[in-house]
C-alpha cells in the first residue's frame, strides 16, 4: 500500500471557510489502486503549521505529499513550482507571529523546487477543461513557508512532495469582484485529476507554461 498525504488549512483572515481543508477533508481515505489518501488540518501559523507537518510525515510516511492553501486572490488553480526561504508577512498568523524579511532556514537553501510532475498536473487540468496556471511564487506567508519547509524535510527521501494553491469559493467572494472563484466540486475533482496524475506517472511531462514576466 502507498499513501498520499494531503494538507489543507484552517481559515484565516475573515473567512470562515477554507477551500483547501475543505478538498482535504473530502478526500480523507479516497483510494486510487493501492494508494489511499490521509488527510490533516494545519494551523494557520508559522511554528505550529510546520509542527503538525512534521507529525504527520512521522505518523503516515506517506509516500507522497500534496499540501493545499488558498489564494483568494488567484482564478486558477495554481500549481505552484518553487518555494523561497524568506517569510514576509502582510498580516499576522492566526497566533499573531508577522515575521518581515526574515530567512525561513539561515543555513538553508535559497529555494526548493516541487518535485511532483507540476507540467503534468498542469497538463491533465487543462484538457479537463478546469482553470489551471503554473505558479513561480507561492507568497512569502504560511503556505508559501510550509512548502519550503515540506521540500527541506523530504529533500533526502524518496517521498514526492509540492503544493497547490486553490481559488477563493465563489461564496466567499464579494458579487462586484473580478474574481470569480472555482466551486467546490470543482477544486475537489481538480485535485482528484492531480492526485491521478501523480500516481499515473511520477516523470513530468515537457509543456511551456512560464512566464515571461
Ligand atoms: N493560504 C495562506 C495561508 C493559509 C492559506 O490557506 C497562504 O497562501 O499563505
Amino acid at each position: 500500500m502507498k499513501s498520499i498525504l494531503v494538507t489543507g488549512f484552517e481559515p484565516f483572515q475573515q473567512d470562515v471557510i477554507n477551500p483547501s481543508w475543505e478538498i482535504a477533508q473530502a478526500l480523507e481515505g479516497w483510494q486510487l489502486g493501492n494508494c489511499t489518501v490521509q488527510a490533516i488540518r494545519l494551523p494557520v501559523s508559522f511554528d505550529d503549521s510546520v509542527a503538525y507537518l512534521k507529525q504527520a510525515l512521522k505518523t503516515w510516511q506517506p509516500d507522497y505529499v500534496i499540501c493545499l492553501g488558498v489564494a483568494a486572490n488567484r482564478n486558477a488553480i495554481s500549481i505552484e513550482r518553487i518555494a523561497i526561504n524568506v517569510n514576509d508577512a502582510i498580516i499576522p498568523d492566526n497566533l499573531g507571529k508577522q515575521p518581515i524579511d526574515q530567512s525561513i532556514d539561515p543555513h538553508g537553501a535559497a529555494a526548493f523546487f516541487s518535485t511532483l510532475p507540476i507540467k503534468a498536473i498542469f497538463q491533465k487540468l487543462r484538457q479537463e477543461n478546469i482553470a489551471v496556471e503554473l505558479s513561480n511564487t507561492a507568497g512569502t506567508y504560511v503556505c508559501n513557508h510550509v512548502f519550503y519547509h515540506l521540500m527541506s524535510m523530504i529533500q533526502h527521501t524518496q517521498v514526492k512532495g509540492g503544493f497547490i494553491h486553490v481559488p477563493a469559493l465563489p461564496e466567499m467572494l464579494d458579487p462586484n469582484s473580478v474574481i470569480r472563484g472555482i466551486n467546490l466540486d470543482t477544486q475537489i475533482k481538480a485535485i482528484r485529476f492531480s492526485i491521478e496524475t501523480i500516481l499515473n506517472d511520477d516523470s513530468d511531462v515537457k509543456v511551456a507554461a512560464g512566464a515571461i514576466s
